[in-house]
C-alpha cells in the first residue's frame, strides 16, 4: 500500500485534511500533536463496482492509500540540536508528501506575521531541504572516515552524496533532478524528503482567491476548502451532493485529493477477480508483473511463472473469463510485462 505523509506548519489544517480523507469517519487514534495519526483511505473506483456486480464475490476490496498525519514541521533544527525525536519520522518512509499550507483567517488560531501561504510554503520547502542536507552531511562524514582508513567501496556513494550536497546547498529539491538507476537505489536508503513527489494543498477560506504557485517537477498544487469540506463529510452521504450544489462546489475534496495523489505517484490500478474476492491493487506506472505479484503476496513474486492478463473492460464485455478466453482476449505475460491501468491479473506461481 502506498503511503502519503501529511506535513505542514502547526495549525495549518493537517488533521482537518486527514478527517476529510477519512470521510468524516474519524482519523483513528486520538492523541497529542506529537503522535502520528494514520488513516487508510478507500479509493473509489467504478470498475471495482462493475467487476463486483459481475462476480458477486464474498468480498469486495477497493484500493487503499494510507495517509499519515505527522507532527507539525518547524523547529526541527532546534530539536535536532537537543537530539530530540525526529519530527519527520512519520513521513520518512512515505511514498509522497502532502504539504498543507494555511490560507485561512481565523482569529481563534492566530498566526505570527499574518496569513501568508507563499511564505509558509517557502519555509516548509526550506525545512525539507535542510533536513536532507543534515542527513547527507552525516553520511558524508561517516564515509569520509572509511575512505581515510582505506575502505574504497564507499567512493561511488561519496561522489553521489557530494552531488546531493551541492544541489541541496543551492536549495534545489531533489525531486527536480534526474538520477540514474544506481543513484536511485542509493537514494532510497537515505529516505530523503525533498526527493518525494509533492502535493501542495492551499487550505483556503471563502475569502481567499490566492492561486498556489507552480510547484515544479514531480509536484502538484491544488486549493481545498478544508473547513467546508469537513462540514460536508460530516453530513450523511446522501445529503452531501445537494449541499455541495448549493455552495457551488463541483468536485468533492476527497476525490480531488485522491486523484491528485494518484497522478502524483504515477499510480495505476490492477484487479484480481473471482468468486471469493474482487480486489483492486495499486502499482506505480512502469512496474511489471512480478511487482504486481509481490503486491499480492511475496510468495507469488518469488515463485512467479506467468501472469494471465485481460483488460477489465474486455472482461466485463465478455461477461466471464471463459468467454474472454474464447475471444482470445486473455493473454499470458512474462515477468517483464508492464502492468496497464485496468488489467485483471491472475498470477501463476510455484509454491
Ligand atoms: N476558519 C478556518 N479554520 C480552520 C480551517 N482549517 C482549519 N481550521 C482550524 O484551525 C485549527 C487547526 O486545524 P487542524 O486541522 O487541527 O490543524 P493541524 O495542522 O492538524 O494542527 P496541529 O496538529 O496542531 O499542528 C482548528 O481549530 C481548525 O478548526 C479553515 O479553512 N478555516
Ligand atoms: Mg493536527
Amino acid at each position: 500500500m502506498k503511503r502519503v505523509g501529511i506535513l505542514g506548519l502547526p495549525r495549518s489544517g493537517k488533521t482537518t485534511v486527514l478527517e476529510i480523507l477519512m470521510q468524516g469517519a474519524g482519523s483513528g487514534a486520538p492523541g497529542g500533536a506529537a503522535r502520528d495519526h494514520v488513516g487508510v483511505v478507500r479509493v473509489p473506483d467504478e470498475r471495482v463496482d462493475r467487476l463486483s456486480a459481475l462476480y458477486q464475490p464474498k468480498k469486495t476490496t477497493y484500493a487503499q492509500i494510507q495517509f499519515v498525519d505527522s507532527a507539525a514541521a518547524g523547529h526541527t533544527s532546534a530539536r535536532a540540536a537537543a537530539k530530540g525525536p525526529d519530527l519527520f519520522s512519520g513521513v520518512r518512509t512515505s511514498d509522497a508528501l502532502l504539504l498543507v499550507v494555511r490560507d485561512f483567517e481565523n482569529p481563534a488560531v492566530p498566526i505570527e506575521g499574518g496569513v501568508d501561504p507563499a511564505r509558509d510554503l517557502r519555509n516548509l520547502q526550506a525545512e525539507l531541504i535542510l533536513n536532507d542536507l543534515a542527513i547527507v552531511e552525516t553520511r558524508i562524514e561517516r564515509i569520509g572516515k572509511e575512505l581515510r582508513v582505506g575502505k574504497k567501496q564507499g567512493e561511488r556513494e561519496h561522489a553521489v552524496l557530494e552531488r546531493l550536497r551541492g544541489l541541496l546547498e543551492a536549495e534545489r529539491p531533489l525531486r527536480e533532478e534526474a538520477f540514474d538507476a544506481e543513484e536511485q537505489k542509493l537514494l532510497r536508503g537515505f529516505q530523503v524528503l525533498s526527493l518525494k513527489p509533492l502535493l501542495v494543498v492551499y487550505n483556503q477560506d471563502e475569502r481567499s482567491t490566492r492561486v498556489p504557485p507552480e510547484p515544479g517537477a514531480q509536484a502538484l498544487a491544488l486549493v481545498l476548502r478544508a473547513h467546508l469540506e469537513r462540514e460536508i463529510v460530516a453530513l450523511p452521504p446522501e445529503e452531501r451532493p445537494a449541499f455541495r450544489a448549493e455552495l457551488g462546489l463541483a468536485e468533492d475534496g476527497l476525490s480531488l485529493l485522491i486523484r491528485a495523489c494518484y497522478r502524483l505517484l504515477g499510480l495505476v490500478s490492477f484487479f484480481t477477480v473471482g468468486p471469493d474476492e474482487v480486489r483492486a491493487w495499486t502499482l506505480r506506472q512502469g512496474e511489471n508483473a512480478v511487482d504486481a505479484a509481490g503486491e499480492i503476496h511475496t510468495d507469488l513474486a518469488h515463485g512467479f511463472i506467468r501472469a494471465e492478463v485481460v483488460a477489465c473492460d474486455r472482461l466485463l464485455e465478455a461477461g466471464s473469463e471463459a468467454k474472454a478466453r474464447e475471444r482470445a482476449w486473455l493473454r499470458l505475460e512474462g515477468r517483464d510485462y508492464q502492468v496497464q491501468d485496468g488489467d485483471c491479473l491472475e498470477i501463476r506461481f510455484n509454491k
